[in-house]
Protein backbone atom coordinates (compact mmCIF):
# COMPACT_ATOMS: atom_id res chain seq x y z
CA UNK A 1 0.00 0.00 0.00
CA UNK A 2 2.81 2.31 1.06
CA UNK A 3 4.44 1.82 -2.72
CA UNK A 4 0.79 2.51 -4.53
CA UNK A 5 0.71 6.13 -2.46
CA UNK A 6 4.29 6.95 -3.68
CA UNK A 7 3.30 5.85 -6.95
CA UNK A 8 0.55 8.11 -6.94
CA UNK A 9 2.13 10.91 -5.21
CA UNK A 10 5.05 10.72 -7.86
CA UNK A 11 2.54 10.62 -10.80
CA UNK A 12 0.83 14.04 -9.02
CA UNK A 13 4.14 15.77 -9.70
CA UNK A 14 4.47 14.42 -13.42
CA UNK A 15 1.03 14.89 -15.09
CA UNK A 16 0.26 17.29 -17.51
CA UNK A 17 -2.40 19.43 -17.98
CA UNK A 18 -4.15 17.13 -20.49
CA UNK A 19 -3.96 14.03 -18.53
CA UNK A 20 -4.86 16.08 -14.75
CA UNK A 21 -7.97 17.36 -17.52
CA UNK A 22 -9.52 14.11 -18.14
CA UNK A 23 -8.78 12.42 -14.69
CA UNK A 24 -11.15 15.91 -13.44
CA UNK A 25 -13.99 14.88 -16.18
CA UNK A 26 -13.64 11.16 -14.83
CA UNK A 27 -14.45 12.24 -11.23
CA UNK A 28 -16.97 14.95 -12.63
CA UNK A 29 -18.74 11.71 -14.36
CA UNK A 30 -18.54 9.63 -11.60
CA UNK A 31 -19.92 12.34 -9.23
CA UNK A 32 -22.99 12.86 -11.58
CA UNK A 33 -23.88 9.82 -11.81
CA UNK A 34 -23.76 8.40 -7.94
CA UNK A 35 -27.51 8.49 -6.86
CA UNK A 36 -30.23 6.58 -4.77
CA UNK A 37 -28.64 3.58 -2.52
CA UNK A 38 -24.99 1.87 -3.63
CA UNK A 39 -25.03 -1.01 -1.52
CA UNK A 40 -25.86 0.94 2.29
CA UNK A 41 -24.71 4.02 1.53
CA UNK A 42 -27.90 6.52 0.44
CA UNK A 43 -27.33 9.53 -2.04
CA UNK A 44 -29.96 12.10 -1.81
CA UNK A 45 -29.04 14.76 -4.10
CA UNK A 46 -25.84 16.25 -2.63
CA UNK A 47 -26.31 14.20 1.09
CA UNK A 48 -24.66 11.19 1.76
CA UNK A 49 -26.00 9.04 4.29
CA UNK A 50 -24.62 6.45 6.24
CA UNK A 51 -25.62 3.44 9.00
CA UNK A 52 -23.74 4.11 11.87
CA UNK A 53 -21.27 1.44 11.32
CA UNK A 54 -18.17 0.59 9.79
CA UNK A 55 -15.03 3.49 9.93
CA UNK A 56 -14.22 6.82 9.07
CA UNK A 57 -11.41 8.76 7.85
CA UNK A 58 -12.36 12.50 8.20
CA UNK A 59 -9.77 14.87 6.76
CA UNK A 60 -10.63 18.66 7.01
CA UNK A 61 -8.85 21.72 5.50
CA UNK A 62 -6.01 20.81 2.98
CA UNK A 63 -5.07 24.21 0.92
CA UNK A 64 -2.78 22.11 -1.18
CA UNK A 65 -0.63 20.99 1.26
CA UNK A 66 0.34 17.66 0.14
CA UNK A 67 2.68 16.80 2.83
CA UNK A 68 -0.36 16.63 5.33
CA UNK A 69 -2.20 14.57 3.16
CA UNK A 70 0.68 11.81 2.36
CA UNK A 71 1.33 11.70 6.15
CA UNK A 72 -2.30 11.58 7.13
CA UNK A 73 -2.82 8.61 4.71
CA UNK A 74 0.64 7.21 5.67
CA UNK A 75 0.07 7.23 9.43
CA UNK A 76 -3.72 5.72 9.29
CA UNK A 77 -3.08 3.04 6.12
CA UNK A 78 -6.29 3.66 5.81
CA UNK A 79 -5.96 2.87 1.98
CA UNK A 80 -4.93 -0.58 2.83
CA UNK A 81 -8.42 -0.44 5.28
CA UNK A 82 -10.19 0.78 2.30
CA UNK A 83 -9.35 -2.22 0.22
CA UNK A 84 -10.04 -4.88 2.63
CA UNK A 85 -12.99 -3.60 4.61
CA UNK A 86 -15.71 -2.48 2.26
CA UNK A 87 -17.34 0.26 5.20
CA UNK A 88 -14.11 2.07 5.43
CA UNK A 89 -15.09 5.39 4.19
CA UNK A 90 -12.66 8.74 3.92
CA UNK A 91 -14.38 11.60 4.15
CA UNK A 92 -12.76 14.99 3.34
CA UNK A 93 -14.43 18.27 4.34
CA UNK A 94 -13.75 20.19 1.20
CA UNK A 95 -11.02 23.34 0.67
CA UNK A 96 -8.51 21.03 -0.97
CA UNK A 97 -6.69 23.48 -2.98
CA UNK A 98 -5.56 27.39 -2.51
CA UNK A 99 -3.48 29.00 -0.22
CA UNK A 100 -0.41 26.27 -0.41
CA UNK A 101 1.67 25.63 -3.48
CA UNK A 102 0.58 21.76 -3.89
CA UNK A 103 -2.98 22.23 -4.79
CA UNK A 104 -3.21 20.69 -8.14
CA UNK A 105 -1.06 17.68 -6.71
CA UNK A 106 -3.63 17.23 -3.72
CA UNK A 107 -6.12 17.33 -6.13
CA UNK A 108 -4.98 14.52 -8.31
CA UNK A 109 -3.89 11.96 -5.24
CA UNK A 110 -7.74 12.63 -3.84
CA UNK A 111 -9.07 12.18 -7.57
CA UNK A 112 -7.01 8.93 -7.63
CA UNK A 113 -8.28 7.70 -4.50
CA UNK A 114 -11.95 8.15 -5.61
CA UNK A 115 -11.20 6.73 -8.64
CA UNK A 116 -9.68 3.33 -6.69
CA UNK A 117 -12.28 3.54 -4.32
CA UNK A 118 -15.65 5.14 -5.73
CA UNK A 119 -17.97 4.45 -2.97
CA UNK A 120 -15.86 4.65 -0.06
CA UNK A 121 -14.35 7.87 -0.34
CA UNK A 122 -16.87 10.72 -0.22
CA UNK A 123 -16.09 14.47 -1.46
CA UNK A 124 -17.57 17.42 0.35
CA UNK A 125 -18.00 21.00 -1.27
CA UNK A 126 -15.65 23.75 0.50
CA UNK A 127 -16.12 27.40 0.26
CA UNK A 128 -12.97 27.10 -2.41
CA UNK A 129 -14.90 25.06 -4.35
CA UNK A 130 -18.41 27.36 -4.15
CA UNK A 131 -20.22 28.62 -7.29
CA UNK A 132 -18.81 31.60 -9.68
CA UNK A 133 -21.07 33.69 -6.89
CA UNK A 134 -19.82 32.54 -3.68
CA UNK A 135 -16.43 31.22 -4.49
CA UNK A 136 -13.71 32.00 -1.74
CA UNK A 137 -10.97 35.05 -2.24
CA UNK A 138 -7.69 35.22 -2.63
CA UNK A 139 -8.63 31.97 -5.34
CA UNK A 140 -5.29 31.04 -6.51
CA UNK A 141 -6.15 27.81 -8.35
CA UNK A 142 -6.26 29.01 -12.08
CA UNK A 143 -2.54 30.71 -11.37
CA UNK A 144 -1.15 27.18 -9.90
CA UNK A 145 -2.66 24.98 -12.72
CA UNK A 146 -1.43 28.06 -15.46
CA UNK A 147 1.95 27.41 -14.01
CA UNK A 148 2.38 23.47 -13.80
CA UNK A 149 -0.05 22.95 -16.94
CA UNK A 150 1.04 25.81 -19.18
CA UNK A 151 -0.86 25.82 -22.24
CA UNK A 152 -3.26 23.22 -20.52
CA UNK A 153 -4.02 25.41 -17.52
CA UNK A 154 -7.09 26.89 -18.42
CA UNK A 155 -8.73 23.95 -20.13
CA UNK A 156 -7.83 21.98 -16.62
CA UNK A 157 -9.59 25.01 -14.41
CA UNK A 158 -12.16 25.10 -16.43
CA UNK A 159 -12.73 21.62 -16.01
CA UNK A 160 -12.03 21.43 -12.48
CA UNK A 161 -14.73 23.94 -11.79
CA UNK A 162 -17.60 22.23 -13.61
CA UNK A 163 -16.41 19.60 -11.23
CA UNK A 164 -16.99 21.36 -8.35
CA UNK A 165 -20.70 21.66 -8.72
CA UNK A 166 -21.19 17.67 -8.37
CA UNK A 167 -19.03 18.24 -4.68
CA UNK A 168 -21.38 16.93 -1.67
CA UNK A 169 -23.05 19.66 0.59
CA UNK A 170 -23.04 16.72 3.87
CA UNK A 171 -22.82 13.35 4.74
CA UNK A 172 -24.62 12.34 7.77
CA UNK A 173 -24.04 9.12 9.63
CA UNK A 174 -28.00 8.21 10.84
CA UNK A 175 -28.68 9.17 14.42
CA UNK A 176 -25.34 10.03 15.14
CA UNK A 177 -23.37 13.53 13.29
CA UNK A 178 -23.55 15.06 10.20
CA UNK A 179 -20.09 16.18 8.50
CA UNK A 180 -20.37 19.76 6.29
CA UNK A 181 -17.46 22.38 5.07
CA UNK A 182 -18.34 25.37 6.88
CA UNK A 183 -21.83 25.66 9.24
CA UNK A 184 -25.69 24.87 9.67
CA UNK A 185 -28.05 26.52 7.91
CA UNK A 186 -30.46 28.22 10.18
CA UNK A 187 -33.08 27.89 8.63
CA UNK A 188 -33.41 24.05 7.61
CA UNK A 189 -36.09 22.16 8.27
CA UNK A 190 -34.76 18.46 7.45
CA UNK A 191 -32.15 16.45 6.00
CA UNK A 192 -33.85 16.79 2.46
CA UNK A 193 -32.61 20.53 2.32
CA UNK A 194 -29.39 19.63 2.94
CA UNK A 195 -29.31 17.62 -0.27
CA UNK A 196 -31.39 19.59 -2.30
CA UNK A 197 -29.78 22.59 -0.80
CA UNK A 198 -31.30 26.02 -2.23
CA UNK A 199 -28.04 29.01 -2.37
CA UNK A 200 -29.40 30.21 0.92
CA UNK A 201 -28.72 27.23 2.69
CA UNK A 202 -25.73 26.41 0.43
CA UNK A 203 -23.91 29.79 1.81
CA UNK A 204 -24.12 29.23 5.10
CA UNK A 205 -22.91 25.49 4.82
CA UNK A 206 -19.94 26.57 2.67
CA UNK A 207 -19.14 29.57 4.77
CA UNK A 208 -20.29 29.72 8.54
CA UNK A 209 -18.48 29.39 11.71
CA UNK A 210 -20.04 28.38 14.91
CA UNK A 211 -19.48 31.17 17.94
CA UNK A 212 -20.27 31.42 21.30
CA UNK A 213 -20.37 35.03 21.30
CA UNK A 214 -23.99 35.50 20.38
CA UNK A 215 -26.85 32.73 21.23
CA UNK A 216 -28.30 33.19 17.68
CA UNK A 217 -27.04 34.18 14.20
CA UNK A 218 -24.51 37.41 13.73
CA UNK A 219 -22.76 38.63 10.55
CA UNK A 220 -19.70 37.14 9.63
CA UNK A 221 -16.57 38.78 9.57
CA UNK A 222 -16.10 36.66 6.49
CA UNK A 223 -18.54 38.80 4.68
CA UNK A 224 -20.51 35.37 3.66
CA UNK A 225 -22.21 33.18 5.53
CA UNK A 226 -22.86 33.75 9.27
CA UNK A 227 -21.92 32.70 12.94
CA UNK A 228 -24.61 30.69 14.79
CA UNK A 229 -24.74 30.48 18.40
CA UNK A 230 -25.49 27.01 20.38
CA UNK A 231 -29.26 27.76 19.57
CA UNK A 232 -28.98 27.40 16.27
CA UNK A 233 -26.68 24.00 16.35
CA UNK A 234 -29.19 22.80 19.19
CA UNK A 235 -31.97 23.05 17.22
CA UNK A 236 -30.73 22.19 13.84
CA UNK A 237 -29.26 19.23 14.94
CA UNK A 238 -32.44 18.24 16.55
CA UNK A 239 -34.62 18.72 13.13
CA UNK A 240 -31.90 16.57 11.66
CA UNK A 241 -31.69 13.62 14.65
CA UNK A 242 -27.96 13.83 15.35
CA UNK A 243 -26.02 14.32 18.14
CA UNK A 244 -23.05 16.48 16.58
CA UNK A 245 -21.65 18.31 13.44
CA UNK A 246 -17.94 17.66 12.16
CA UNK A 247 -16.57 20.42 10.31
CA UNK A 248 -13.70 22.08 8.56
CA UNK A 249 -13.17 25.80 7.87
CA UNK A 250 -11.02 27.35 10.45
CA UNK A 251 -7.48 26.84 11.43
CA UNK A 252 -7.13 25.72 15.05
CA UNK A 253 -3.62 25.72 16.63
CA UNK A 254 -3.98 21.93 17.94
CA UNK A 255 -5.47 21.18 14.66
CA UNK A 256 -8.56 20.76 16.30
CA UNK A 257 -11.41 22.98 18.64
CA UNK A 258 -14.79 21.98 20.42
CA UNK A 259 -18.19 24.23 20.75
CA UNK A 260 -21.22 24.95 22.03
CA UNK A 261 -20.67 22.55 24.75
CA UNK A 262 -19.59 19.36 22.77
CA UNK A 263 -21.91 20.00 19.75
CA UNK A 264 -19.46 21.32 17.18
CA UNK A 265 -16.02 19.83 16.61
CA UNK A 266 -13.50 21.84 13.94
CA UNK A 267 -11.03 19.80 12.20
CA UNK A 268 -8.60 21.42 10.31
CA UNK A 269 -5.60 19.18 8.92
CA UNK A 270 -3.50 21.88 6.74
CA UNK A 271 -0.27 23.18 8.69
CA UNK A 272 1.71 25.82 7.78
CA UNK A 273 1.68 29.68 5.84
CA UNK A 274 -0.41 31.70 5.72
CA UNK A 275 -2.24 30.50 8.96
CA UNK A 276 0.96 28.74 11.37
CA UNK A 277 -1.20 26.37 13.54
CA UNK A 278 1.01 24.10 15.70
CA UNK A 279 -0.81 21.09 14.55
CA UNK A 280 -3.30 19.70 12.06
CA UNK A 281 -5.73 17.06 13.18
CA UNK A 282 -7.58 13.91 11.62
CA UNK A 283 -10.40 11.91 12.89
CA UNK A 284 -9.89 8.05 12.51
CA UNK A 285 -13.29 6.79 13.67
CA UNK A 286 -15.83 3.75 14.50
CA UNK A 287 -19.19 4.46 13.30
CA UNK A 288 -20.32 2.20 15.52
CA UNK A 289 -19.49 3.44 18.85
CA UNK A 290 -22.32 5.09 21.23
CA UNK A 291 -21.28 8.50 20.58
CA UNK A 292 -23.05 11.03 22.38
CA UNK A 293 -20.67 14.44 22.19
CA UNK A 294 -17.87 15.59 19.99
CA UNK A 295 -15.56 15.01 23.32
CA UNK A 296 -16.21 11.84 22.84
CA UNK A 297 -14.07 12.06 19.61
CA UNK A 298 -11.01 13.44 21.34
CA UNK A 299 -9.39 9.88 21.95
CA UNK A 300 -9.69 9.36 18.24
CA UNK A 301 -8.62 13.05 16.84
CA UNK A 302 -4.74 12.79 15.47
CA UNK A 303 -2.70 15.40 15.45
CA UNK A 304 0.04 15.62 13.09
MN1 LIG B 1 -13.17 27.00 4.18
Amino acid sequence: MKSMLSTIVKEAFEVDGQRFAEAVDNVASMLSSESGEIGDIQILGKLVSLEPKGEALVIGDLHGDLESLVDILRESDFVGRMSHRANAFMIFLGDYGDRGVFSAEVYWLVFRLKKLFPRQVILLRGNHEGPENLLAYPHDLPEQFQRKFKDHGVEAYNKIRRLFDFLYNAVLVKKKCLFIHGGLPQQVSGIEDLGLARESFLEEILWSDPTEAAATVYPSPRGAGKLFGKSITDSVLKKLDVKFLVRGHEPCDEGYKINHGGKVLTLFSRKGAPYFNAYGAYLDLDLSLPLESAEDLVPYIHKI
